[in-house]
């Protein structure tokens, strides 16, 4: 089995999406953000916009939703978790084989000798520098423009070409290359559902759609997987 989320899970923490209502892009423009120009061009103001969810992000938990996933894991022989969430949230919940791939928002990277330290102060201030070598640090996460981790990406074609069965959930499906995996999926035969509020572009590709909120959809789909 493998599992794509996206933001979607993570709304009921409280953690906003980014196309949804009052979705962090609507108030940001992700170009303006999260991208190596924007943070090339202005470092401070892109510090302020994960500062600002850091902070968020460090006063919700993890939800049913995140927990179930943690615990089908424990179900079925082989599970793969593909996370574009960079909250951290399914680590908190107990996932193991998890591939955040767009990297985690509790991790710094330096932009000059590239050392990669967790740290969990929700506010760095607007220019942090790395404690080894001096070199202003970045968030460690995947902006638009960016190639993902060549092993992660890797890993997630693997497990979504090899899965009989991918669940997708709380994802718009519309950022790349995450939305092929549920593609290679299908391609190779495995049976996709789709939990979501709304349908997405993936869900004329979908055997299931199912509709609805993945706190109430996905521990019920646990509880009853024998
Ligand atoms: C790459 C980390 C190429 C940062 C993120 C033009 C210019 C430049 C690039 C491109 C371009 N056109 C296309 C591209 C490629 C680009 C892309 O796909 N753009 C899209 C927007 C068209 N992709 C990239 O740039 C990727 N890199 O392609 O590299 C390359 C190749 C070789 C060499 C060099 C480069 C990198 C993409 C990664 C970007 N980083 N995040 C951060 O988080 O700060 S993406 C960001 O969006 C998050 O990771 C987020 O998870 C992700 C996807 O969004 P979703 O998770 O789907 O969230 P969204 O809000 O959209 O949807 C939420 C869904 O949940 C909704 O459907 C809603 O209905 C549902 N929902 C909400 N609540 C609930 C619910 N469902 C159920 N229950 C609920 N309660
Ligand atoms: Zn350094």
């Amino acid at each position: 089995m493998a599992v794509l989320t996206g933001a979607g899970i993570s709304a009921e923490s409280g953690v906003p999406t980014f196309r949804g209502k009052g979705g962090l892009w609507r108030s940001y423009r992700s170009q303006d953000l999260a991208t190596p120009e924007a943070f090339a061009a202005n470092p401070s103001l892109v510090w302020e916009f994960y500062n600002w969810r850091r902070s968020l992000i460090a006063v919700v938990d993890c939800n049913p939703a995140h927990r179930a996933l943690a615990q089908l894991e424990t179900k079925v022989p082989h599970f793969t978790l593909i996370s574009q969430n960079v909250d951290g949230l399914h680590l908190r919940a107990g996932s193991k084989n998890l591939l955040e791939i767009h990297g985690n928002i509790w991790k710094v990277r330096c932009t000059k000798c590239g050392s990669i330290t967790a740290n969990y102060t929700p506010d760095l201030g607007t220019s942090p520098h790395c404690h080894r070598c001096a070199g202003l640090l970045r968030p460690h996460v995947v902006w638009f423009g960016e190639s993902l981790d060549y092993k992660l990406l890797q890993s997630a074609f693997d497990a979504s070409r090899t899965c009989d069965v991918m669940l997708v959930i709380g994802t718009s499906a519309v950022v790349q290359p995450s939305a092929s995996f549920p593609v290679e999926a299908k391609s190779r035969g495995a049976m996709v559902a789709e939990i979501n509020l709304e349908p997405t572009p993936l869900s004329s590709l979908a055997d299931m759609t199912i509709p609805g909120k993945v706190g109430d959809i996905v521990p019920r789909l646990v509880e009853n997987w024998s």
